[in-house]
């Protein structure tokens, strides 16, 4: 029977402390505003995901999904953050400009 080196044993146990964390930090995605436009417009993510949207315009905008969410208004680099613990589709736009909208797809 094979028996673990102290160096492997030190991998094995970084690898059982690190990897949750990892995990953990990839569930977290962030949205740029940028000229206007949600970037990505469209993404999909887990549920239990926090979804971070900075705005990258000089010009004020806003994050609202009707009876989920609404952010206060952001100014330059401002962010907004909101963690999705239901599944389903998430509409959302802008309210100062409207004709600007996203989806967060939380399954
Ligand atoms: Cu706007």
């Amino acid at each position: 029977m094979k028996t673990l080196n102290r160096r492997d044993f030190g991998v094995a146990v970084a690898a059982a402390i690190l990897l949750p964390a990892t995990h953990a930090r990839a569930d977290d995605m962030d949205v740029h505003i940028d000229n206007f436009v949600f970037q990505p417009a469209e993404l999909t993510v887990k549920v239990g995901t926090t979804v971070t949207w900075t705005n990258r315009d000089d010009i004020p905008h806003t994050v609202v999904a009707a009876g989920k969410f609404r952010s206060k208004t952001l100014d330059t680099d401002d962010k907004f953050s909101f963690t999705f613990t239901n599944a389903g589709d998430y509409k959302y736009f802008c309210s100062l400009h409207p004709h600007m909208t996203g989806m967060i797809k939380v399954e």
